[in-house]
């Protein structure tokens, strides 16, 4: 795999301050496919500065310019499709079709979809005696994580670059090599020196430093929310502004009326995919009890299937973490009903896709994001019973309604305490909304939410 050993600053790759290094790995084999520098907070320093100093020109640059440059990002990204599916395959374990598919096709979409907003946003509006200014929040400090390797990084970059801000990203270490490819694309697509800039290192060497550097105006961070709280923490004291996207505990309530096998078979797969590792993934599947013995031998039949069809997890550690909480969901109680937690191979850090039966709302596997592929079965009595366990998570990105009846999926859906819900199985929207309510999270990405959450607001009266 092509790595680059330098860092993107101020429009060119140069050597890091650091002299550590990050190896990375292909989770599928093991082997180490590449090298990149882990950078310091030196090089977080220079390239911060980097970014302020290209605030000024970027900021004054017409949205239409702006725009004209996110569309021909947005076809650098095509001209790399090939090779970004591959390097995701690579350093994720991304089986190649939803590569292809998700891992390249969603950010180009995205990237798209924010060459259109930048270009048709109103940037200045009247409202009575007022003319309110939305302008650039600033440098923002993005900091990804590796589940979903270049979308992470687009649904922030995007949004920024259209808003007039600058940007120094921190991409997870596990996963460097797809944010070197979009820096490629960035320079190619000649966006100004110092408007993107890329260190990759460790979270807590560079992450820190970079959340913590007084010059970054705004810290959009998608991650666990261990360190989505800290960072929280430290952007709160020097009243920065933040936005976090955070875990997810999303419910898949399928009602009385619903069609039951459909419910389960899509529920399954949304929980497989991606081997389990999408914070939106509805991973406690309720049921109502007369219709609860039949759902778990469809979700048993549906699991089965993707036995050697899925990838493996990103990491030793996220396999340990995995397996550690499928051991838990035995030791508490719950009915293994398929996978479990020995490795199903030699090499590789693949878990076997494993759903639990019998779970009570209060147990660890229903309440923790586990991050695999791992799914619970709840049942409830009646509709109030299935709110209520719905909603009784500190959790609430997503969920989705099933129901013979949209309207009495959508009636229920308005009641769930949750940032997106899909209905009757949905249909992926780049411009909707995605965030979270309680725990999952602190503001929006995607469409013009996700721009708003780069901008700030000045009102002039005359
Ligand atoms: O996350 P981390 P990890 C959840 C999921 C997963 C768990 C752990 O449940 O099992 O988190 O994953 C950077 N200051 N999600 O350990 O550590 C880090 O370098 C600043 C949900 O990989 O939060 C990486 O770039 N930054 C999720 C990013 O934070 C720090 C996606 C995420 O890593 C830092 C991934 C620090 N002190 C995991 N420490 C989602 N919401 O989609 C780490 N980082």
């Amino acid at each position: 795999m092509k790595a680059h050993d330098g860092l993107y600053i101020d429009g060119a790759w140069r050597p890091a301050e650091s002299t550590d290094t990050i190896e990375v790995v292909n989770p599928a084999d093991e082997q180490v496919i590449g090298r990149v520098p882990a950078g310091g907070a030196l090089d977080v320093d220079t390239a911060v500065r980097a970014a302020r100093a290209a605030l000024p020109g970027w900021a004054a640059t017409p949205p239409a310019e702006r725009a004209a440059r996110l569309a021909t990002l947005r076809d650098a990204l095509v001209a790399r499709k090939d090779e970004i599916a591959e390097t995701v395959t690579a350093e994720l374990g991304a089986p190649e079709q939803f590569a292809q598919a998700v891992h390249a096709g969603l950010p180009i979409a995205v990237a798209g979809s924010y060459a259109e907003l930048a270009a048709q946003h109103s940037f200045e509006e009247r409202i009575g005696n007022s003319t309110v200014l939305h302008e650039p929040v600033g440098v923002v400090g993005a900091i990804t994580p590796w589940n979903y390797p270049l979308h992470q990084i687009v649904a922030k970059v995007a949004p920024a670059l259209a808003a007039g801000c600058t940007v120094v990203l921190k991409p997870a270490e596990d996963t460097p090599l797809t944010a070197q490819l979009f820096a490629e694309a960035v320079h190619e697509a000649g966006v100004p020196a110092g408007v993107f800039n890329l260190v990759t290192g460790l979270g807590p060497v560079a992450g820190q430093a970079l959340a913590e550097h007084p010059g970054v105006d705004l810290v959009s961070f998608t991650g666990s929310t261990a360190v989505g709280r800290q960072i929280g923490a430290t952007a709160g004291a020097a009243v920065k502004k933040v936005a976090l996207e955070l875990g997810g505990k999303s419910a898949n309530v399928i009602l009385p009326s619903a069609d039951l096998a459909k419910a389960v078979n899509v529920g399954v797969a949304n929980v497989m995919s991606n081997s389990g590792q999408t914070c939106s993934a509805w991973t406690r599947m309720l049921v109502q009890r007369d219709r609860y013995d039949e759902a778990v031998e469809l979700a048993r039949t549906a699991a089965a299937k993707y036995g050697d069809r899925i990838g493996p997890l990103v990491s030793a550690k996220q396999q340990a973490r995995v397996r550690g909480y499928i051991e838990k969901g035995v030791a508490e109680g719950a009915r293994l009903v398929v996978g479990g937690p020995e490795s199903p191979r030699e090499k590789g850090y693949f878990v076997s896709p494993t759903v639990f039966a019998d779970v009570t709302p209060e147990m660890t596997i229903a309440q923790e994001e586990i991050f695999g592929p791992v799914l619970t079965i709840l049942p409830y009595d009646d509709e109030e019973d299935a709110l209520c366990i719905a909603n009784g998570t500190v959790y609430g990105l997503a969920g989705a309604v099933w129901a013979g009846d949209e309207s009495e999926a959508v009636a229920f859906a308005r009641r769930l305490e949750t940032g997106q819900v899909d209905i009757n199985g949905g249909r992926f929207n780049p411009l909707a909304p995605f965030g979270g309510y309680k725990q999952s999270g602190v503001g929006r990405e995607l469409g013009p939410h996700g721009l708003g959450e780069y901008l700030q607001t000045k009102s002039l009266q005359f």
